[in-house]
Protein backbone atom coordinates (compact mmCIF):
# COMPACT_ATOMS: atom_id res chain seq x y z
CA UNK A 1 0.00 0.00 0.00
CA UNK A 2 1.45 3.58 -0.59
CA UNK A 3 0.25 6.87 1.03
CA UNK A 4 0.54 10.07 -0.82
CA UNK A 5 1.35 12.51 2.32
CA UNK A 6 3.38 15.83 1.94
CA UNK A 7 3.11 15.70 -2.01
CA UNK A 8 5.49 12.64 -2.17
CA UNK A 9 5.26 8.53 -2.42
CA UNK A 10 5.76 7.19 1.09
CA UNK A 11 6.88 3.51 0.45
CA UNK A 12 5.39 1.22 3.12
CA UNK A 13 8.68 -1.00 4.06
CA UNK A 14 7.62 -1.48 7.59
CA UNK A 15 4.39 -1.93 9.47
CA UNK A 16 1.70 0.36 8.15
CA UNK A 17 1.26 1.22 12.02
CA UNK A 18 5.19 2.42 12.10
CA UNK A 19 4.91 4.36 8.71
CA UNK A 20 1.74 6.04 9.46
CA UNK A 21 3.68 7.65 12.62
CA UNK A 22 6.57 8.76 10.97
CA UNK A 23 4.68 10.00 8.03
CA UNK A 24 2.56 12.51 10.42
CA UNK A 25 5.83 13.14 12.97
CA UNK A 26 7.84 14.27 9.09
CA UNK A 27 4.64 16.70 8.88
CA UNK A 28 5.02 17.72 12.13
CA UNK A 29 8.74 18.41 11.70
CA UNK A 30 8.47 20.27 8.38
CA UNK A 31 5.30 21.90 9.46
CA UNK A 32 7.54 23.32 12.56
CA UNK A 33 10.46 23.76 9.98
CA UNK A 34 8.58 26.24 8.26
CA UNK A 35 6.78 27.82 10.99
CA UNK A 36 10.25 28.97 12.22
CA UNK A 37 11.41 30.75 9.28
CA UNK A 38 8.20 32.78 8.52
CA UNK A 39 8.38 36.46 8.55
CA UNK A 40 5.18 37.99 6.54
CA UNK A 41 1.37 37.26 7.70
CA UNK A 42 0.58 36.16 4.15
CA UNK A 43 3.88 33.83 4.06
CA UNK A 44 2.33 32.28 7.26
CA UNK A 45 -1.18 32.35 5.32
CA UNK A 46 0.29 30.18 3.07
CA UNK A 47 1.51 27.99 5.21
CA UNK A 48 -1.41 27.77 7.35
CA UNK A 49 -3.14 26.45 3.82
CA UNK A 50 -0.81 24.16 2.89
CA UNK A 51 -0.83 21.94 5.71
CA UNK A 52 -4.55 22.25 7.55
CA UNK A 53 -6.51 23.83 4.68
CA UNK A 54 -9.34 22.01 2.87
CA UNK A 55 -6.63 20.79 0.23
CA UNK A 56 -4.11 20.81 2.65
CA UNK A 57 -1.50 17.87 3.44
CA UNK A 58 -3.08 17.02 6.99
CA UNK A 59 -6.64 17.01 5.36
CA UNK A 60 -5.16 14.85 2.64
CA UNK A 61 -3.65 12.27 5.26
CA UNK A 62 -6.73 12.42 6.81
CA UNK A 63 -9.14 11.33 3.77
CA UNK A 64 -6.54 8.71 2.89
CA UNK A 65 -7.24 7.35 6.49
CA UNK A 66 -10.00 5.26 4.56
CA UNK A 67 -6.82 3.12 3.02
CA UNK A 68 -5.77 1.97 6.26
CA UNK A 69 -7.05 -1.48 8.16
CA UNK A 70 -9.63 -0.86 9.85
CA UNK A 71 -7.92 -1.47 13.48
CA UNK A 72 -5.54 1.46 13.06
CA UNK A 73 -7.53 4.33 11.52
CA UNK A 74 -8.81 5.03 14.81
CA UNK A 75 -5.19 6.34 16.13
CA UNK A 76 -4.05 7.39 13.08
CA UNK A 77 -7.16 9.36 12.77
CA UNK A 78 -7.05 10.96 16.64
CA UNK A 79 -3.09 11.70 15.77
CA UNK A 80 -3.54 13.27 12.75
CA UNK A 81 -6.68 15.47 14.45
CA UNK A 82 -4.27 16.33 17.70
CA UNK A 83 -1.65 17.30 14.88
CA UNK A 84 -3.97 19.55 13.22
CA UNK A 85 -4.91 20.99 16.99
CA UNK A 86 -1.46 21.86 17.85
CA UNK A 87 -0.96 23.59 13.68
CA UNK A 88 -3.30 25.36 14.43
CA UNK A 89 -2.12 26.77 17.51
CA UNK A 90 1.19 27.42 16.65
CA UNK A 91 -0.34 29.19 13.09
CA UNK A 92 -2.80 31.17 15.66
CA UNK A 93 0.09 32.02 18.01
CA UNK A 94 2.52 32.98 14.74
CA UNK A 95 -0.28 35.01 13.63
CA UNK A 96 -0.68 37.53 16.43
CA UNK A 97 3.33 37.93 17.28
CA UNK A 98 3.27 38.93 13.28
CA UNK A 99 0.44 41.51 13.81
CA UNK A 100 1.78 43.19 16.71
CA UNK A 101 5.11 43.11 14.87
CA UNK A 102 3.58 45.21 11.92
CA UNK A 103 1.49 47.72 14.41
CA UNK A 104 5.12 48.44 16.09
CA UNK A 105 6.60 49.00 13.08
CA UNK A 106 6.51 52.77 13.56
CA UNK A 107 8.33 52.46 16.48
CA UNK A 108 11.50 49.81 15.09
CA UNK A 109 14.54 51.73 13.95
CA UNK A 110 15.48 52.40 10.78
CA UNK A 111 18.93 51.72 11.32
CA UNK A 112 19.69 52.40 7.79
CA UNK A 113 18.83 56.38 8.44
CA UNK A 114 21.59 58.85 9.00
CA UNK A 115 22.55 59.94 12.32
CA UNK A 116 20.62 62.68 13.63
CA UNK A 117 23.78 64.97 15.21
CA UNK A 118 23.02 67.13 18.36
CA UNK A 119 23.44 70.45 18.70
CA UNK A 120 26.37 71.71 19.42
CA UNK A 121 26.88 74.80 21.13
CA UNK A 122 30.30 77.36 20.20
CA UNK A 123 32.73 79.14 22.59
CA UNK A 124 31.50 82.63 23.26
CA UNK A 125 33.91 85.66 21.92
CA UNK A 126 35.20 86.67 25.58
CA UNK A 127 35.65 83.18 26.21
CA UNK A 128 37.56 82.30 23.20
CA UNK A 129 39.82 85.51 23.43
CA UNK A 130 40.44 85.15 27.09
CA UNK A 131 41.56 81.38 26.71
CA UNK A 132 43.88 82.91 23.66
CA UNK A 133 44.89 86.08 26.38
CA UNK A 134 45.75 83.13 28.96
CA UNK A 135 47.57 80.94 26.47
CA UNK A 136 50.08 83.52 25.66
CA UNK A 137 51.24 85.12 28.99
CA UNK A 138 51.39 81.26 30.01
CA UNK A 139 53.96 80.78 27.38
CA UNK A 140 55.83 83.37 28.79
CA UNK A 141 55.77 82.75 32.35
CA UNK A 142 53.14 83.73 33.91
CA UNK A 143 50.56 81.89 36.39
CA UNK A 144 46.90 82.15 36.68
CA UNK A 145 45.13 83.99 39.94
CA UNK A 146 41.61 84.03 40.77
CA UNK A 147 39.87 86.41 43.28
CA UNK A 148 36.12 87.06 44.17
CA UNK A 149 33.48 88.96 42.56
CA UNK A 150 32.43 89.72 45.92
CA UNK A 151 35.14 92.11 47.09
CA UNK A 152 36.01 93.97 50.61
CA UNK A 153 36.28 97.57 50.27
CA UNK A 154 40.14 96.85 51.49
CA UNK A 155 41.04 94.70 48.89
CA UNK A 156 39.26 96.54 45.82
CA UNK A 157 40.56 99.26 47.00
CA UNK A 158 42.38 100.24 50.19
CA UNK A 159 45.44 97.97 49.48
CA UNK A 160 45.67 99.72 46.07
CA UNK A 161 45.93 102.52 47.06
CA UNK A 162 42.92 104.47 45.99
CA UNK A 163 42.09 106.91 48.75
CA UNK A 164 38.57 107.51 50.27
CA UNK A 165 38.12 110.69 48.17
CA UNK A 166 38.43 108.67 44.97
CA UNK A 167 35.72 108.71 42.16
CA UNK A 168 35.87 105.26 41.56
CA UNK A 169 34.53 104.82 45.01
CA UNK A 170 31.50 107.08 44.23
CA UNK A 171 28.40 105.32 44.16
CA UNK A 172 28.04 106.05 40.45
CA UNK A 173 30.81 103.63 39.80
CA UNK A 174 30.85 100.89 42.09
CA UNK A 175 28.15 98.76 43.33
CA UNK A 176 28.23 98.60 46.97
CA UNK A 177 26.63 95.46 48.85
CA UNK A 178 26.97 96.75 51.86
CA UNK A 179 29.63 99.24 53.57
CA UNK A 180 32.60 97.55 53.14
CA UNK A 181 31.68 95.21 50.97
CA UNK A 182 31.63 95.71 46.54
CA UNK A 183 31.25 94.30 43.35
CA UNK A 184 34.96 94.14 42.62
CA UNK A 185 35.29 97.43 39.59
CA UNK A 186 38.29 95.46 38.24
CA UNK A 187 40.41 92.30 38.57
CA UNK A 188 43.23 94.25 40.11
CA UNK A 189 42.21 93.54 44.09
CA UNK A 190 43.42 89.72 42.83
CA UNK A 191 46.86 90.96 42.79
CA UNK A 192 47.29 92.28 46.59
CA UNK A 193 45.54 89.00 47.59
CA UNK A 194 47.84 86.74 45.88
CA UNK A 195 51.26 89.25 47.30
CA UNK A 196 50.17 88.68 50.93
CA UNK A 197 50.64 84.97 50.48
CA UNK A 198 53.42 84.65 47.82
CA UNK A 199 57.08 86.29 48.22
CA UNK A 200 58.55 87.77 44.81
CA UNK A 201 59.35 86.28 42.28
CA UNK A 202 55.67 86.43 41.25
CA UNK A 203 54.37 86.83 37.60
CA UNK A 204 50.58 86.45 37.45
CA UNK A 205 47.60 87.55 35.21
CA UNK A 206 44.32 87.55 37.10
CA UNK A 207 41.20 87.41 34.24
CA UNK A 208 37.58 87.47 35.01
CA UNK A 209 33.87 89.59 35.46
CA UNK A 210 34.34 93.35 36.89
CA UNK A 211 31.50 95.84 37.74
CA UNK A 212 30.33 98.71 37.45
CA UNK A 213 27.34 101.18 37.90
CA UNK A 214 27.07 102.18 34.10
CA UNK A 215 25.31 101.34 31.33
CA UNK A 216 24.94 102.51 27.72
CA UNK A 217 25.62 102.10 24.28
CA UNK A 218 29.33 101.71 25.48
CA UNK A 219 29.02 100.22 28.82
CA UNK A 220 27.57 97.43 30.35
CA UNK A 221 27.54 97.23 34.18
CA UNK A 222 29.66 93.72 33.75
CA UNK A 223 32.29 93.04 31.93
CA UNK A 224 35.71 91.03 31.91
CA UNK A 225 39.44 92.48 32.63
CA UNK A 226 42.57 90.92 32.68
CA UNK A 227 45.09 92.24 34.60
CA UNK A 228 48.91 91.00 35.02
CA UNK A 229 51.33 91.26 38.01
CA UNK A 230 55.38 90.79 37.57
CA UNK A 231 57.67 91.37 40.39
CA UNK A 232 60.90 90.23 41.52
CA UNK A 233 64.63 91.85 41.65
CA UNK A 234 65.42 94.56 39.07
CA UNK A 235 62.02 94.78 37.17
CA UNK A 236 61.62 97.67 34.95
CA UNK A 237 60.08 99.80 32.52
CA UNK A 238 61.68 98.26 29.61
CA UNK A 239 60.65 94.59 31.15
CA UNK A 240 56.65 96.14 31.01
CA UNK A 241 57.12 97.38 27.42
CA UNK A 242 58.49 93.99 26.05
CA UNK A 243 55.79 92.00 27.98
CA UNK A 244 53.04 94.06 26.72
CA UNK A 245 54.74 94.01 23.13
CA UNK A 246 54.85 90.34 22.76
CA UNK A 247 51.44 89.88 23.79
CA UNK A 248 50.07 92.27 21.74
CA UNK A 249 52.20 90.70 18.52
CA UNK A 250 50.78 87.69 19.22
CA UNK A 251 47.41 88.48 20.53
CA UNK A 252 46.88 89.81 16.56
CA UNK A 253 49.25 87.44 14.78
CA UNK A 254 51.10 90.68 13.45
CA UNK A 255 53.77 93.07 14.10
CA UNK A 256 51.59 95.85 15.59
CA UNK A 257 53.83 99.20 17.04
CA UNK A 258 53.11 100.37 20.97
CA UNK A 259 52.42 103.43 22.06
CA UNK A 260 53.36 104.52 25.66
CA UNK A 261 51.22 107.98 26.76
CA UNK A 262 51.69 109.35 30.43
CA UNK A 263 48.85 108.86 32.85
CA UNK A 264 47.80 108.46 36.10
CA UNK A 265 46.30 105.57 38.20
CA UNK A 266 46.82 105.16 41.86
CA UNK A 267 47.98 101.76 42.26
CA UNK A 268 51.10 102.26 40.11
CA UNK A 269 53.96 105.50 39.73
CA UNK A 270 55.06 106.13 36.81
CA UNK A 271 51.81 105.14 34.85
CA UNK A 272 50.98 104.80 31.61
CA UNK A 273 47.87 104.30 29.14
CA UNK A 274 48.77 102.12 26.13
CA UNK A 275 47.55 102.61 22.26
CA UNK A 276 48.56 99.92 20.13
CA UNK A 277 48.35 101.02 16.10
CA UNK A 278 44.77 100.58 14.50
CA UNK A 279 44.70 97.18 13.27
CA UNK A 280 41.48 98.12 11.33
CA UNK A 281 43.69 100.62 8.94
CA UNK A 282 47.20 99.59 10.02
CA UNK A 283 47.77 103.51 11.93
CA UNK A 284 46.07 105.05 8.69
CA UNK A 285 43.19 106.60 10.54
CA UNK A 286 39.62 105.00 9.95
CA UNK A 287 36.70 105.07 11.94
CA UNK A 288 37.43 102.46 14.51
CA UNK A 289 40.51 104.49 15.41
CA UNK A 290 38.44 108.01 15.09
CA UNK A 291 41.08 108.75 12.32
CA UNK A 292 44.13 109.00 14.95
CA UNK A 293 45.68 105.60 13.63
CA UNK A 294 45.85 104.85 17.32
CA UNK A 295 43.53 102.32 19.30
CA UNK A 296 43.62 102.53 23.22
CA UNK A 297 43.74 99.35 24.96
CA UNK A 298 45.60 98.75 28.14
CA UNK A 299 46.60 100.63 31.25
CA UNK A 300 49.88 99.80 32.74
CA UNK A 301 52.58 100.89 34.88
CA UNK A 302 55.24 100.44 37.95
CA UNK A 303 53.75 99.19 41.05
CA UNK A 304 53.29 102.23 43.89
CA UNK A 305 55.70 101.53 46.49
CA UNK A 306 52.16 102.40 48.89
CA UNK A 307 50.91 99.04 47.08
CA UNK A 308 53.73 97.09 47.97
CA UNK A 309 54.29 98.23 51.56
CA UNK A 310 50.22 96.56 52.09
CA UNK A 311 51.62 93.39 51.35
CA UNK A 312 55.09 93.64 53.12
CA UNK A 313 56.96 93.72 50.37
CA UNK A 314 60.42 95.40 51.00
CA UNK A 315 60.26 98.39 48.35
CA UNK A 316 64.00 98.54 48.27
CA UNK A 317 64.55 94.64 47.39
CA UNK A 318 61.68 94.60 44.71
CA UNK A 319 59.88 96.38 41.78
CA UNK A 320 57.17 95.21 39.67
CA UNK A 321 55.31 96.31 36.63
CA UNK A 322 51.01 95.94 36.50
CA UNK A 323 48.61 96.41 33.63
CA UNK A 324 44.98 95.74 32.74
CA UNK A 325 42.88 95.97 29.86
CA UNK A 326 39.14 95.30 29.01
CA UNK A 327 38.55 91.84 27.20
CA UNK A 328 35.86 92.72 25.38
CA UNK A 329 37.38 95.60 23.57
CA UNK A 330 40.47 93.30 22.58
CA UNK A 331 37.55 90.61 21.42
CA UNK A 332 35.92 93.65 19.47
CA UNK A 333 38.96 94.53 17.60
CA UNK A 334 40.33 90.79 16.71
CA UNK A 335 36.98 89.78 15.58
CA UNK A 336 36.02 93.09 14.14
CA UNK A 337 32.59 92.92 15.84
CA UNK A 338 31.40 96.78 16.06
CA UNK A 339 28.83 96.74 18.97
CA UNK A 340 29.76 95.97 22.27
CA UNK A 341 25.74 94.58 23.30
CA UNK A 342 26.37 91.79 21.09
CA UNK A 343 28.42 90.44 23.63
CA UNK A 344 25.39 90.19 26.08
CA UNK A 345 21.98 89.59 23.50
CA UNK A 346 23.09 85.52 23.39
CA UNK A 347 21.78 85.75 19.75
CA UNK A 348 22.67 82.73 18.34
CA UNK A 349 23.27 83.92 14.81
CA UNK A 350 26.13 85.97 16.20
CA UNK A 351 27.77 83.80 18.50
CA UNK A 352 27.38 81.03 16.28
CA UNK A 353 30.15 82.75 13.96
CA UNK A 354 32.76 81.52 16.62
C1 LIG B 1 45.60 98.80 35.36
C2 LIG B 1 46.54 99.75 35.02
C3 LIG B 1 47.74 99.81 35.76
C4 LIG B 1 47.21 97.10 38.23
C5 LIG B 1 47.98 97.35 39.33
C6 LIG B 1 47.89 96.24 40.10
C7 LIG B 1 48.54 96.00 41.40
F1 LIG B 1 47.76 95.27 42.18
F2 LIG B 1 49.64 95.33 41.22
F3 LIG B 1 48.80 97.15 41.99
N1 LIG B 1 47.07 95.39 39.48
N2 LIG B 1 46.67 95.94 38.32
C8 LIG B 1 46.99 98.01 37.10
C9 LIG B 1 47.95 98.93 36.79
C10 LIG B 1 45.83 97.94 36.39
O1 LIG B 1 44.40 98.63 34.71
C11 LIG B 1 44.04 99.54 33.75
Amino acid sequence: MRLYCLGIVVEQTNTVQETISDTLVDIEREAFREIESVEAIEAMERLATKYIGRKGILTAFLRNITQLPVDERPSAGKNANLLKVRLEAAFNELKSRLESATEDSGSLIDITLPGRVPARGTLHPVTKISREIISIFSRIGFEIAEGPEVETDYYNFEALNIPKYHPARDMQDTFYVSENIVLRTHTSPTQPRIMEKVKPPVRIIAPGKVYRCDSDVTHTPMFHQVEGLMVDHNVSFGDLKGTLSTFINQLFDDDIALRFRPSFFPFTEPSAEVDIECVMCRGEGCRVCSRTGWLEVLGAGMVHPAVFENVGYDTDEYTGFAFGMGIERLAMLKYGIDDLRKFFENDMRFLRQF
